[in-house]
This record gives structure tokens, C-alpha cells and sequence, in this order.
């Protein structure tokens, strides 16, 4: 059983709301967490369901150390190992992933098309600076052609990245050479988004791969069709058709929630809706609809990753991250609770019957038992998108009494892409990320950490993230951060220049000298692969090796829960970075499969996984991966240096 004296969150308001959900008799998933404890056999990946003649269980046990009495039992009915039972299920959640972020990123292709031919009213081209480097790239022609000319050509270029059979996916020619050489003499290059997941189905079919090596290379060849394919595509798109994102101020928590307006959440992960949504609430007819409904105007706000979305782009305020989507309902002032897919919790239906809200599927791919569904037509968006809000607008009559919004709430500035990092660091004419390589040589920063992924009702929510940031920041570690890991700082306070506080000397210098955060939000789950194409930077601008896995940096998902999230640190892997994981592991039933991406996968691939659920010591084993990256570059004297100056100084003080 889990422990049920477990703190549940560090958050205040989500405290509140859980009591409230208490009071109000009101299951959620805090509640549920404890009464159900994960299935162990599962949970290390010793469970194969591939067949009827199943599913097939083998189990180590945790903590027991396998002998070869153990190897010859642990075997499923037609003979596969523990080995090929666990490298399966790992491959198949990395396709899971994968497939996620592509077809996200496909949506957002055909809308770009259908947009760029003049064929959608409401959306447009944004940024043409970003559409034509990506020609340029592709090698599209532009000349005296319109951007709709141009926008029509790269985005059938890319549609067709999905179905490519053969070749490499355009987008890897990004990374370095040293890099490419590596996944082509691996054989890991993907050559088609669609293709590598289904050859990641197929091979973990009964009866296919049963080599685990074999398999964890489809693993790391899908995952690299995600992070420079699929994520890649979108992230470019939704940049190009929505505006890339530049620094913005705006609020977190569910204190964002207002008592006297109509509070519409919009809750997912693919930003077309959300864009729109957050265009017709200020539209005059649909404001005077809600005031002839008794509310003083339109409350939107997001959660998840659509929320990420258009906070880095409007600086629509966010309720909050995964764990807090049912207590936004909980508070009894949510009028409509809008999803489109991903991470979003079957539970929610359950709860929204218990107050007034609305829940409204709005994806033909995601529909729920018991919501509404409104169709968005991404042919017709405005219209679509009032519909919707109008809806949200009819239920605020209909809110009981007992609302109570938290009043917890904290400021933040997102808005941190490439291009804005860029800028910020070397300015609009002489973009480059060279600035930041200059303070990692010189020591004032000792690295970068990408921290990312999700809350994770096994752990208390928000407090790994928040511990392990904290422990690198006051190590000088810059951390760039995404996801539902973004907003746990933000929560806290951390996501503001004044967050420099918490910041070790050397990074808090180079905070308050370019005025930014020492935690940076990129933005959404998809957008990781703006951490890869900010690193590829990095090693372009010279000083820090000639390869991703030269550079002193290192990520973390220390609260995931979604495929997502193994899909995106095996791509990072397979680019050279070392990931630590933290919460559970997913392969511990195989000692050989946990040896060989945890270890084997250095030797091929200059990164690795690892798994640690403590904070500190996640900190402490990434910071000790980027004094080794220092020590190899032999930029560690630098910092010696530099921490000998701290030193000195604080004796003269
Ligand atoms: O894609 S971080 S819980 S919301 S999976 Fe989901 Fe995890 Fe949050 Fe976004 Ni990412």
C-alpha cells in the first residue's frame, strides 16, 4: 500500500483544494493514489500482455539480485526473457511518445498548409523572419513568391516527413556532423516519422525482435523520428503560425481563477483552439454576451501543455499542472473546462458532476464518457472558438454556492526560445549563444540542466522538481525548463529575475547582468527540441566541443508519469545527453536492459540514462556529470578559480 501519510503537495493551493475535495466527498487522484498502490510486476517491466496466451508475468522482485537459477524461470509462456519482456515494454511506451508528439505535430502541419492557402479564416503567417530561414533551409525558392507561396511549399515538405519511407529526416541535418556519424554508423538516422513507429510496433509484436539490443536501438531510432521530427515540426509551425514566442509576464496557480467572471479552463496540448480561444474572449460581442449573463467579463486561463502554449505566446495565465486539473473544478468556480488531448484525467468527468462545470471534449481523437463534445473545426476556428466560450458563458447561472478560489498566485515571465535566448544573450544584431559558452569557460556558470516533464501523484507534488532546481541553481547550474516542471517552479517563485536570489554567485551575476531568470521556460512538451537546437548552438559557437555530448549539461524528469517523457529523454539520450530520471523506473526487472541504458548506452551514444528519486542526489549526480564534461573540455580550472575569488571574498567580508 502507498503511504498515506505522504505529504501531497508543496503547493498551497493545491493543499486547499484537496481539503476541499475532502469536504465536498469528491474523489480525485490524491485520494486514489492512496488507496491504490502501482502493480509492482508492472512497474519494473517484468508484465508481458502481447498475446492471449498471457499476460505473461516475471517478476525479479524489488532489490533482489537475479541468479542464474532465476534467468532460466523468468520466461513467458513462448519463451521470451525477462530481458526481451523489458526492453519491449520500454520500446513500446518511447512509440507511445513518439506518436503523441507526431500527431500533434501533423495537426499542426495541416492547419499550417490549409492556413498558408488561404483556406482558414482567423489564422495567419506571424512570423516571417522564422518562415523564411526555414525556406532558406529546406531549400525552398522565394524570390518575388508570397508567404503563403512559400508557407504552402515548406509545409508540404514537411508533411511529408511523416510518411517518408526512406532517407534521413531533414530536420537531423541541424546536428552536428559528429553527431549524424554516430546514427548513421548506429543505424539509428530515422528516415520517416510514421515509419519508425510502426516499425516499433511491429518489432515488439509476439514473435519478432527478441534481441533487447536490437530492440532499444528502434527505441532510440523512434525517439530521435520525436525530438527532431514530430516535436521538431511542430514547435517550427506553431512558431512560424502563431508567433515565436518573446519574454512575457504573466501569473500562476489557481488563485488566477476569478469569482465575478466566467472562468473557462483550456486544458491539453495542441495550441490551434487555445489560440483562438484566447482571441475571441476578448472579442466585444462575446464580452457583452457574458455580461448579459450577470459576469463581469471572460476569465481564460490554461493547464498543461496547451497552457504553456499560449502563456509563452499571449501570456494567457496558467491554473495550474497536471496533478491540480481536477481541483480547478473543485474550487466550484470553473464554468467550462475545455480539452483537446494528452494528460487529460478520465477523472475529470466524475469530478465536474459534483459541481457545475462543464467538461468539453473538442478532438474527434479524445472524446470522454459524460462530456459534452464541440467539435473544432479548424477550417472555421472563430466560429468554432465562440461556440465553445458561449457555452462557458451559459453555465455561469448555473455555479452553486461554496466556490472557493485559492488565493495563491504567483508572477512569472515565459517567453524563453531559441531565437529570444539568442537575442537576449548577444544581442539583436550578433544573435549568439557565445555570451553563454564565454560564462561556462570562464566558470561563472558551471553548466545548463533541462529539467522537464510531469507531476506524478507517487511523489509529492511539485517538491522534486522545486529541490532539485533549487540545488542547481545555487550551484551555478542555468536550468532551462519545460512542461508541467516549468510551472512547479514558476509556483514558487523562481520563474522571475528576483528568482536570482536562490542563485549561486556566478550564475546570479550573469542573471542580473542580461535581467533574466536563473530558470528559463521554453515552453511545452513538444518544444524540448528547443533545448536540442539550443544546444547544437552551443557547440556551433565554439569553445565547448564538437559535440552535443562534449557539452557540460544534463537533463532531468524528476516527476514524469507519461510515454511522452521516455520518448523525449531517449532522444535526448541518443543526442548525447545524460538524463536522469526520477520517481520509478521502467526497466528494473532486467538487470541486463537497466545495464545497457544506463551504462552500454554511453559507449554508443556519449549519453545515458540514469535513475535517482532524491533531489539532492539527482543534483549532485548531474553536477557531477558537468564538472566531468568541464574536466574533459579542461575548463575546470577555471571555475576553480572563480569559486576561489567567492571564497576570498567571503573571508574579506
Ligand atoms: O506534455 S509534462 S504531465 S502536460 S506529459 Fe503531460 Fe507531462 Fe505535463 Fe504536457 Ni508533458
Amino acid at each position: 500500500m502507498a503511504d498515506e501519510k505522504k505529504v501531497k503537495s508543496i503547493d498551497a493551493a493545491t493543499i486547499e483544494m484537496i481539503e476541499k475535495a475532502a469536504k465536498d466527498n469528491v474523489s480525485t487522484i490524491f485520494e486514489r493514489a492512496d488507496k491504490m498502490a502501482p502493480c509492482p510486476i508492472g512497474a519494473e517491466g517484468s508484465c508481458c500482455s502481447q498475446c492471449a496466451m498471457g499476460p505473461c508475468r516475471v517478476p525479479l522482485g524489488r532489490g533482489k539480485v537475479e541468479t542464474e537459477e532465476d534467468k532460466k524461470k523468468r520466461r513467458g509462456l513462448c519463451g521470451a526473457t525477462a530481458e526481451t519482456i523489458a526492453a519491449r515494454n520500454f520500446l513500446r511506451k518511447i512509440a507511445a511518445g513518439t506518436a503523441s508528439h507526431s500527431d500533434h505535430g501533423r495537426r499542426v502541419t495541416q492547419a499550417f498548409i490549409e492556413t498558408a492557402r488561404g483556406h482558414v479564416k482567423g489564422f495567419e503567417i506571424k512570423d516571417e523572419q522564422k518562415l523564411l530561414a526555414l525556406a532558406l533551409e529546406l531549400g525552398v525558392k522565394i524570390g518575388d513568391r508570397s508567404n503563403n507561396e512559400i508557407a504552402t511549399e515548406v509545409g508540404e515538405i514537411l508533411l511529408g516527413e511523416f510518411g517518408k519511407q526512406e532517407g534521413e529526416l531533414l530536420f537531423l541535418k541541424r546536428a552536428p556532423t559528429k553527431r549524424r556519424e554516430i546514427w548513421r554508423k548506429l543505424g539509428v538516422a530515422p528516415r520517416g516519422i510514421d515509419r519508425e513507429v510502426v516499425e516499433a510496433m511491429h518489432r515488439t509484436h509476439m514473435g519478432v525482435d527478441q534481441e533487447y539490443e536490437n530492440l532499444l536501438l528502434q527505441g532510440a531510432r523512434c525517439a530521435l523520428a520525436d525530438g527532431w521530427g514530430g516535436s521538431m515540426i511542430a514547435t517550427e509551425l506553431q512558431d512560424i503560425m502563431f508567433g515565436n514566442p518573446a519574454p512575457v509576464l504573466s501569473q500562476i496557480n489557481l488563485g488566477v481563477m476569478k469569482e465575478d467572471e466566467v472562468n473557462v479552463i483550456i486544458h491539453g496540448h495542441e495550441p490551434a483552439l487555445a489560440e483562438m480561444l484566447a482571441v475571441v474572449s476578448h472579442d466585444p460581442e462575446i464580452v457583452a454576451y457574458a455580461k448579459s449573463k450577470g459576469a463581469k467579463g471572460i476569465n481564460l486561463a490554461g493547464m498543461c501543455c496547451t497552457a504553456n502554449e499560449i502563456l509563452m505566446r499571449h501570456g494567457v495565465p496558467i491554473a495550474g499542472n497536471f496533478l491540480q486539473q481536477e481541483l480547478a473544478i473543485v474550487t466550484g468556480a470553473l464554468d467550462a473546462m475545455v480539452v483537446d488531448v494528452q494528460c487529460i484525467m478520465q477523472g475529470l468527468g466524475e469530478v465536474a458532476k459534483c459541481y457545475h462545470t462543464k467538461l468539453i471534449t473538442t478532438d474527434d481523437r479524445a472524446k470522454i464518457q459524460g462530456a459534452v463534445h464541440m467539435q473544432f473545426d479548424e477550417s472555421n476556428p472563430i466560429e468554432s472558438a465562440k461556440a465553445i466560450i458561449k457555452a462557458a458563458i451559459d453555465n455561469f447561472p448555473n455555479r452553486k454556492a461554496g466556490v472557493v478560489i485559492p488565493k495563491y498566485k504567483s508572477d512569472l515571465i515565459a517567453g524563453f526560445s531559441h531565437e529570444t535566448i539568442n537575442y537576449l544573450l548577444g544581442g539583436m544584431f550578433r544573435a549568439s549563444y557565445k555570451p553563454l559558452n564565454d560564462n561556462i569557460i570562464n566558470g561563472r556558470i558551471r553548466g545548463v540542466a533541462g529539467v522537464v516533464g510531469c507531476n506524478n501523484a507517487r511523489v509529492t507534488h511539485d517538491d522534486v522538481h522545486v529541490k532539485l532546481v533549487k540545488e542547481l541553481i545555487k550551484n551555478d547550474v542555468l536550468v532551462l525548463l519545460t512542461g508541467c516542471a516549468a510551472m512547479a517552479l514558476a509556483k514558487q517563485g523562481l520563474m522571475v529575475p528576483e528568482g536570482a536570489q536562490y542563485a549561486g554567485e556566478g550564475l546570479r551575476s550573469v542573471c542580473e547582468a542580461v535581467g533574466i531568470p536563473p530558470v528559463l521556460h521554453l515552453g511545452a512538451c513538444v518544444d524540448n527540441c528547443r533545448i536540442l537546437v539550443a544546444a547544437t548552438a552551443m557547440v556551433k559557437d565554439g569553445g565547448l566541443g564538437d559535440d552535443v555530448s562534449d557539452l557540460p549539461v544534463a537533463g532531468a524528469a524528476p516527476e514524469w508519469m507519461s510515454e511522452k517523457a521516455l520518448a523525449i529523454g531517449q532522444y535526448f539520450v541518443s543526442s548525447g545527453a545524460y538524463v536522469l530520471f526520477g520517481v520509478t523506473w521502467p526497466t528494473t526487472g532486467s538487470k541486463e536492459v537497466t545495464d545497457h541504458l544506463f551504462k552500454d548506452m554511453e559507449k554508443m551514444y556519449g549519453g545515458k540514462w540514469d535513475f535517482e528519486p532524491d533531489p539532492i542526489k539527482m543534483a549532485e549526480k548531474m553536477i557531477a556529470h558537468i564538472d566531468a564534461k568541464r574536466k574533459a573540455l579542461g575548463i575546470d580550472k577555471a571555475r576553480e578559480r572563480v569559486l576561489y575569488d567567492m571564497e576570498m571574498r567571503r573571508e574579506l567580508t
